[in-house]
């Protein structure tokens, strides 16, 4: 099995998600540990005090998630995902997705757990403050951010909702189109 058959496009998009959300620690591989620092991140950006429901939640959620991605990707099953399992995993992804099949569930899950992560307000909708404060806690500058979500909301004629954060979600992982939209879900790209 080999990586050729995504662009390097394609690939650019999916490495820049292993290095900012996933591979917290920057070691170059994701673990638990990891999720560990998500799991801090996401409660001190809400506010949420350890051991409350918010917190245990997160915690629930990102192991289905750690599990899910362990399966799809740790081929060694060394319990690390390193970049070129990433990205094999992610070639399979793609290629299930363009046959018209969905997601994987632990993909799914962890789009919807984005969201409501994102949605601080609670209301469904993410709105451009909310977006930049997400964003900026994860090192992607302000400026960025909102010129990111000003792209994503067709300068905020286009309202947010869970079912246009999936579809530009999908649009991010899988399309190999410089011009969509999607391309802006964690900020302007550098690519
Ligand atoms: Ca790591
Ligand atoms: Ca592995
Ligand atoms: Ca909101």
């Amino acid at each position: 099995m080999s990586n050729q058959q995504l662009s390097d496009f394609q690939k650019n998009k999916i490495l820049r998600v292993f290095n900012t959300f996933y591979d917290c620690n920057h070691d170059g591989v994701i673990e638990w540990d990891d999720f560990e620092l998500a799991i801090k991140k996401i409660c001190d950006l809400h506010s949420w005090p350890t051991d409350g429901p918010k917190h245990n939640e997160a915690r629930e959620t990102l192991k289905l998630i750690w599990d899910g991605l362990r399966k799809f990707a740790d081929e060694n099953e060394d319990e690390q995902v390193t970049k070129d399992e990433w990205l094999r995993m992610w070639t399979e992804c793609v290629k299930s997705v363009e046959k018209g099949e969905s997601l994987p569930e632990w993909l799914t899950k962890y789009m919807n757990f984005m969201f409501d992560v994102n949605d601080t307000s609670g209301d469904n909708i993410i709105d451009r403050h909310e977006y930049s404060t997400v964003y900026t806690s994860y090192g992607i500058l302000k400026s960025d951010c909102e010129a990111a979500f000003d792209t994503l909301s067709d300068g905020g004629k286009t309202m947010v909702t869970r079912d246009i954060f999936k579809r530009l979600w999908t649009e991010y992982f899988i399309s190999n189109d410089r011009n969509a939209k999607g391309n802006y879900l964690f900020g302007t790209p550098s690519f």
